[in-house]
């Protein structure tokens, strides 16, 4: 029987890329999209015809009872959010409404609608901010830095809560930082593979970037949604983390960014305090071991693949929409 999956924040990094897996899976995928005055759906518009877009808004809890009456889906992927840390600084109540309290209108909508279907909520090692153990695990403590980790953290616990409460099968992939030439502009390592593309074809001279210190356990997109839907798949339901195991600075990005096109980062890379965060997040570096173990997953993306996959793919984007030779 053709199974059907709703995904929140399709228009996002992760929900293009889990609309595509689940699709060649042989799933019937829903979306839902929050009204806007321009359409955003660039990274989606190559699966519109396979894809039933469904409106609707994590902000508005009678619109998603509607819109699991009208879907009924038997997986439901909670990927919406105000994801951007920075942001979460300057508007801490929106993130907070939407981020953690989102989860909760959804949550309970399906309680209501679809007790049956299986829920996956889209956590992050953001919740572990100041880290108490290296590496990170699924006991691993959480002491989240900023308003965005706060609600993510709000999030987590909901979602066990309304698994322990109410029987669902209810999971919380607490996923580290994963990256592709479809991640936002504004993240550092988009910004960075962007930007260098930019140099590089002549169109900018320097990138102006914050603390170039903080270490990151960077993996692939692509490869992380496969675990997405692997947690779903589980009898019972359960938290995984998933990460490489490896982590990297944000300067040994930007080395390798630029390097790959054969320049040196120091002519470029400028330190910008508008980009340096209140409180921030020194080290990541996840442990995997149980998805590998429970899941059969392990990441096929190195760090050095995916900047040089990033970079590629910016050259090639920036070079076509400007008309020049990439
Ligand atoms: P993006 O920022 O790329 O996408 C976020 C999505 O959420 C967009 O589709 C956005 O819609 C949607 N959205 C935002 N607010 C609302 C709202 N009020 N109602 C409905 N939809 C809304 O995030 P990613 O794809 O990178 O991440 C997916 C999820 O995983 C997020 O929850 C993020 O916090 C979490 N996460 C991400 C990690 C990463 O490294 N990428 C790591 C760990 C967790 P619109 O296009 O209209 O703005
Ligand atoms: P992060 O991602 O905060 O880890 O959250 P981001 O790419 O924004 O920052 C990573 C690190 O780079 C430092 N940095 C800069 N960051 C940005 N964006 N811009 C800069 O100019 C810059 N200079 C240095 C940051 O201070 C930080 O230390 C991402 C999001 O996808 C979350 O939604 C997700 O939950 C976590 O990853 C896991």
């Amino acid at each position: 029987m053709t199974k059907t999956a709703l995904i929140t924040g399709i228009t996002g990094q992760d929900g293009s890329y889990l609309a595509e897996l689940l699709m060649t899976k042989g799933y019937k995928v829903a979306g839902m999209v929050r009204r806007s005055s321009t359409l955003n759906f660039e990274r989606i518009d190559h699966l519109q015809n396979d894809i039933e877009l469904v409106a609707g808004d994590l902000l508005d809890e009678g619109a998603l009872i509607h819109l699991l009456r009208k879907v009924r889906p038997d997986e439901i992927y909670n990927l919406a959010a105000q994801s951007f840390v920075q942001t979460s600084f300057g508007q801490p109540v929106l993130t907070g409404e939407t981020t953690a309290l989102g989860v909760t209108r959804l949550l309970d909508a399906m309680r209501v609608v679809d007790p049956d279907a299986r829920f996956y909520q889209a956590s992050s090692s953001e919740m572990f901010g100041k880290v108490v153990e290296v590496p990170q695990t699924e006991a691993t403590p959480f002491h989240p830095r900023s308003p965005y980790g706060v609600a993510k953290v709000y999030g987590h616990w909901i979602t066990v809560n309304y698994r322990e409460s109410y029987d669902l099968h209810a999971t919380s992939g607490i996923l580290f930082n994963h990256e592709s030439p479809r991640r936002g502009l504004e993240f550092v390592t988009r910004k960075i593979s962007h930007t260098v593309a930019r140099i590089k074809l002549g169109l900018e001279t320097e990138l102006r970037l914050g603390d170039l210190d903080p270490q990151r356990d960077w993996g692939f997109a692509g490869d992380y949604v496969e675990a997405m839907w692997a947690m779903l798949q589980q009898d019972t339901p359960e938290d995984f983390v998933i990460a490489t195991g490896e982590t990297h600075s944000v300067r040994e990005f930007c080395e390798l960014a630029f390097s790959h096109v054969g320049l040196e980062w120091t002519d470029h890379v400028v330190q910008d305090d508008q980009f340096m965060r209140p409180a921030e997040v020194d080290l990541l570096i996840g442990d995997p071991t149980k998805a590998r173990e429970r899941l059969g997953w392990k990441p096929k993306t190195d760090f050095a693949s995916l900047v040089r996959m990033m970079v590629d793919a910016d050259l090639e984007d920036v070079a076509r929409r400007h008309g020049l030779d990439g």
